[in-house]
């Protein structure tokens, strides 16, 4: 463990790196994990390295959509079991949604390392690890395309953390909301989702908890007006502005 000074200016993006670091030493992350973290950390950097207005209307409409599903599930990959179970959990919790483990990259003993992690965090049923519970969804070629019966397959919304292109657009085709974060407004996976959290997902997931908490009374009209007021292609392009406005900022200072 590198010992990062607190008075770094980069003090809480470099902690970030260092538990992904952590959960590919805990054989949590795939080797490509890294390289994601790694994108995801240059538009951090272009975005600010804060959560912006954009992002937290999305938060808002994403905390309505999830008080309003029926059967939402939590999909939960490498880097979110490294980054943040604790809190991806409490989530669960608070929307009473399912936990699926989903991987890229496929392997038997990383998952098993992942559902450890989620354990210890306080999980109690997580889904994804029985083959005899296991489907197809259609349209995806990669390991992801094998879900759990009770979990991706019959959801209504689904939360796909720093995801891969392919299986948003699959999740759509399958008639179901797709909820994301990801750093790039660019991605497959941003411009398909229904609602895309431009932010770090670990300062975004506690922001999506209270919002949570704070929606939790409002009847099924208020939530619906949330959802149906949130623009995702309007946010999306909001952040690709605020990513131009810092580029011009920094150019003018060099
Ligand atoms: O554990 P597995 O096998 O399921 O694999 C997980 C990864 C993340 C390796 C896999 O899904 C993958 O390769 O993803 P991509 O295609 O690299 O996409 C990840 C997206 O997440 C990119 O657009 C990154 O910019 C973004 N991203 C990376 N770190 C963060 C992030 N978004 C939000 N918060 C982050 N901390």
């Amino acid at each position: 463990m590198t010992l990062i000074p607190k008075s770094h200016p980069r003090a809480k993006s470099l902690f970030i790196r260092e538990k992904l670091v952590n959960g590919f030493e805990k054989g949590l992350v795939a080797r490509e994990g890294l390289l994601a973290q790694g994108r995801g950390e240059a538009f951090d950097y272009l975005l600010g390295e804060k959560t912006n207005q954009a992002a937290k209307r999305a938060i808002k409409a994403a905390a309505a959509q999830l008080l309003q599903a029926q059967r939402p599930v939590i999909s939960i990959n490498g880097n979110v079991a490294a980054l943040c179970p604790k809190e991806i959990i409490e989530l669960s919790v608070h929307i009473k949604a399912k936990l699926e483990v989903n991987l890229f990259y496929t392997n038997e003993k990383r998952k098993q390392a992942i559902i450890k992690v989620l354990k210890k965090n306080g999980a109690t049923e997580i889904l994804g690890t029985n083959p005899k519970n296991s489907t197809r969804l259609q349209g995806i070629d990669s390991a992801r395309r094998i879900v759990d019966k009770n979990g991706i397959f019959t959801a209504d919304v689904v939360v796909v953390p720093l995801e891969d292109g392919d299986r948003t657009m699959a999740l759509r085709k399958a008639g179901k909301k797709v909820i994301t974060f990801d750093l790039n407004p660019l991605s497959r996976t941003s411009q398909t989702a229904n609602i895309t959290i431009v932010d770090n997902v670990t300062r975004a997931i506690e922001l999506l908890s209270s919002e949570v908490k704070k929606l939790a009374g409002k009847n099924e009209k208020n939530l619906q007006k949330i959802i149906s007021d949130f623009n995702n292609k309007k946010n999306l392009t909001e952040n690709i502005i605020q990513i131009k406005k810092n580029l011009t900022r920094r150019a003018k200072i060099a």
